[in-house]
């Protein structure tokens, strides 16, 4: 660049010109999925939220299906085998939209496909993984349950022999897309450990049950599922895995997937109050340009930039050697806490409108306690990181 040659313009949701560290292909990806959200959720998706229903859930894991998104890291089967941050691209503009619509994707592709994917028996992925690659079944993952959600090793959930077949009774809580799936990943104690079960969502003893009043994540569906001598053939379970490291892997590809998500709710909460900022005037002037406004603006862009930034270098760790579980935690309790963070402040600067669903803001500041306390809370987190940094368990 020569001394005259003019700057250019600064992107205010791209300061640290991140943008430059994405491959054409990756922006391609970012680009797509953007599009189906500007198209397909954008418009709608505070009225999904307002009514607390999702209903054209079906009809969105269809399209969605269709670009390749759901189980879109996973090869195979129909899934697309994209890379890890193509993945983490996709989180991201899902979870601009809603957070809600990022964990339909979340829930499909990182826990229910890839625990198929990862643990089940050919019959078992041949079965489901195409199916639901496109769209055209439905999964969800039960791991917590009322009384075990941090301590899931506490579960009461039991599967037992029965001649050649499993019975399973127990229930499960909080579960994602549990009332509209078709098949449900359930962890369950056994006399050999905790074990996955792939289990048809019309098997008799099965139901599921729609959790209401919820105030967060309300454009998504979360049920209780119900085991009552569930009968299952001898190979639904999954064959080798034994133990809490078959759910806790699956846990760690949907952390991940929150790590950039998460910077999506973050970046939409800060678009949304930079622009407010520049348009509302106070005492003669836009509230922009009060030094204290652009303190919070200037905190919420640097907040943003770190984030991304952690996210895209876990990204192409994650494709380059893989991730350690500890380096998930640190993504995921420092990203959902700053966007979370960037969200309330996003708010204060709209001031009454900012708890009107005419705006994002208030949507991605309440799905965002969800998504604080899904996958792990801050404490476990904390707790994980804690533990690798001194080799001693405070769990219990
Ligand atoms: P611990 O004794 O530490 O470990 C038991 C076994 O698991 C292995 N392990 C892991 N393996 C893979 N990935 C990880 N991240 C792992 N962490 C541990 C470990 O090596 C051991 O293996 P082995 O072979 O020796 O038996 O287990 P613990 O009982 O002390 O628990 C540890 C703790 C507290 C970290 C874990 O229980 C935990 O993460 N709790 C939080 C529960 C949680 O996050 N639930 C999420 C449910 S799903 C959900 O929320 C979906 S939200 C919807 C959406 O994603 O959009
Ligand atoms: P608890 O475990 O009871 O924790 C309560 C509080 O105590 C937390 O602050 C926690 O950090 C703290 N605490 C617990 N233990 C300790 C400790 N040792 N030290 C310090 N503090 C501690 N689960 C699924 O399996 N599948 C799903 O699809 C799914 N979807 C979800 C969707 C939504 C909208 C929500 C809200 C939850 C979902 N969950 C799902 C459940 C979620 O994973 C659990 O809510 C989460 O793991 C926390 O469990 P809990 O709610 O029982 O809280």
């Amino acid at each position: 660049m020569t001394a005259k040659t003019p700057r250019p313009k600064a992107d205010p949701l791209d300061l640290a010109g991140i943008d430059d560290l994405l491959s054409p292909e990756e922006k391609a990806v970012r680009a797509a999925v953007r599009q189906v959200c500007d198209t397909s959720i954008d418009p709608y998706v505070a009225d999904w939220f307002e009514s607390g229903e999702l209903p054209v859930v079906r009809e969105l894991a269809k399209e969605l299906g269709s670009l390749g998104l759901l189980g879109m890291h996973l090869e195979g089967y129909g899934c697309a085998g994209m890379s890890a941050v193509d993945y983490g691209l996709a989180c991201l503009e899902l979870e601009a939209s809603d957070s809600g619509i990022r964990s339909l994707v979340s829930v499909q592709g990182s826990l229910a496909m890839y625990a198929i994917w990862r643990f089940g028996t050919e019959e078992h992925k041949q079965q489901w993984l195409p199916r639901m690659a496109s769209g055209d079944a439905i999964g969800c993952f039960g791991l917590t349950e009322p009384d075990h959600g941090s301590d899931p090793a506490g579960m009461r959930t039991r599967a037992r022999r029965d001649g050649a077949d499993w019975v399973l009774d127990g229930s499960k809580m909080w579960i994602t897309n549990g009332s509209v799936s078709d098949v449900a990943v359930v962890w369950a104690e056994t006399e050999e450990g905790v074990r996955g079960f792939v289990v048809p969502t019309d098997t008799p003893g099965f139901t599921a049950h729609t959790i209401k009043h919820k105030m967060s994540l309300r454009a998504s569906v979360t049920s209780e599922l119900v085991l009552d001598g569930v009968r299952l053939p001898a190979d639904a379970v999954f064959p080798e895995v034994r133990g809490l490291r078959g759910p806790l892997s699956c846990l760690n590809e949907a952390r991940y997937g929150i790590v950039w998500g998460a910077m999506g709710a973050a970046r939409s909460a800060f678009r949304t109050a930079l622009a407010y900022a520049g348009e509302r005037a106070q005492f003669g002037r836009p509230i922009g340009g009060f030094q204290l406004t652009q303190a919070k603006l200037a905190d919420m862009a640097v907040e943003l930039t770190n984030g991304t930034l952690l996210a895209m270098h876990l990204g192409r760790r994650k494709d380059a050697v893989g991730l350690r579980p500890e380096q998930v935690s640190l993504g995921k309790l420092n990203n959902v806490s700053k966007a979370l963070e960037i969200c309330r402040t996003a708010r204060t600067i709209l001031g009454a409108n900012g708890i009107s669903l005419e705006y994002p803001v208030i949507r991605h500041m309440n799905n965002l306690e969800s998504v604080l306390t899904y996958e792990g809370t801050p404490e476990m987190h904390t707790l994980i990181i804690g533990q690798a940094l001194t080799g001693q368990d405070a769990f219990r």
